[in-house]
């Protein structure tokens, strides 16, 4: 059950707040029905990262990591925003400086109505060369994208003869540098945070909270359980991100 009080004291705070800012994980997708990474149907419990989510893994097995990723992209087609996404999409009319940082690869918080988002992981339906040469395509469903070829083992192949790849950053590798920069310079600058359904583990996207409380902002943490972050966090509501989020906005 929310707990009324925080909620209220918590309402208090953003009321009084000019700049807010909320980060996001797999939590706030979970009520979607997209698997997190870490819970109990992780995504990861019945992959370990190091075997699908690492440029290592796509070229020792390119087949084993698409699979994955059409799987999740389907996934993810038949997901829906939740409350929680709906929430976060009208305090951008609450705060007009509220933004949004997500190190999910969804694409819900976009298909919520949030205009404002800095995708650090990238995006799950986006397909990109593996060498970088600058090919890059939407594959989402209802994109009008032409179909692009496939080699003998069905797997997508770059016009340059590179294999195409999801545009999503894997363990190991730098995150875009404008989107993370950006997400530092919000946390620096916000007077309120709101961490939501992250296991605050994965870095450097785990550091937009810890710059926050450095720069004085206030944190508020929501999940449904505790966390590295949760001992540091100004408060932390216990609970669903769906339920947690329409009851604050309800108290603001
Ligand atoms: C980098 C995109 C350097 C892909 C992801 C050794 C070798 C290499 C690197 C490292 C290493 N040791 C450490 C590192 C750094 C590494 C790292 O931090 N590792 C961790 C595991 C220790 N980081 C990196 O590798 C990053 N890159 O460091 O590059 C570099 C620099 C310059 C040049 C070259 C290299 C890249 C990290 C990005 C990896 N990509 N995703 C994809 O999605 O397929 S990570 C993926 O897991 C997510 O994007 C997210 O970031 C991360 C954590 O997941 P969460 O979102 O937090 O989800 P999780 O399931 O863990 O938790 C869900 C939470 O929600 C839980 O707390 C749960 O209680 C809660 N919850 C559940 N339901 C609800 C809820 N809460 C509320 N309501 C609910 N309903
Ligand atoms: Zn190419």
């Amino acid at each position: 059950m929310v707990d009324r009080d925080a909620i209220e004291r918590c309402g208090r705070l953003l009321r009084e707040a000019g700049r807010v800012m909320a980060t996001t994980g797999a939590g706030i997708s979970a009520e979607s029905g997209v698997p997190t990474f870490r819970g109990p149907d992780g995504l990861w419990r019945r992959y370990r990262p190091e075997d699908l989510a690492t440029p290592e893994a796509f070229g020792a097995n390119p087949a084993l990591v698409w699979e994955w990723y059409r799987w999740r992209r389907a996934r993810i087609a038949e997901a829906r925003p939740n409350p929680g996404h709906d929430a976060l999409s009208r305090f951008e009319r609450r705060w007009p400086a509220f933004e949004l940082v997500t190190q999910n690869v969804d694409g819900l918080h976009h298909r919520a109505g949030s205009t404002r988002v800095i995708e650090v992981h990238g995006n799950i339906w986006r397909t990109r060369c593996a060498r970088r040469c600058g090919f890059s395509i939407d594959e989402s469903p209802g994109a009008a994208t032409e179909p692009v070829p496939l080699d003998d083992r069905g797997l997508p192949v770059c016009q340059c003869g590179g294999m195409l790849r999801p545009d999503v950053t894997w363990f190991g590798e730098a995150l875009d540098a404008q989107a993370i920069t950006r997400a530092f310079a919000l946390a620096e600058s916000c007077e309120v945070l709101l961490v939501v359904g992250t296991s605050s583990l994965v870095y450097p996207a785990a550091a937009v909270p810890e710059i926050a409380l450095g720069a004085g902002a206030t944190v508020i943490e929501i999940n449904v359980d505790a966390t590295p972050l949760t001992s540091r966090a100004d408060v932390s509501l216990r609970g669903l991100a769906g339920e947690i989020l329409p009851a604050l906005e309800g108290a603001v």
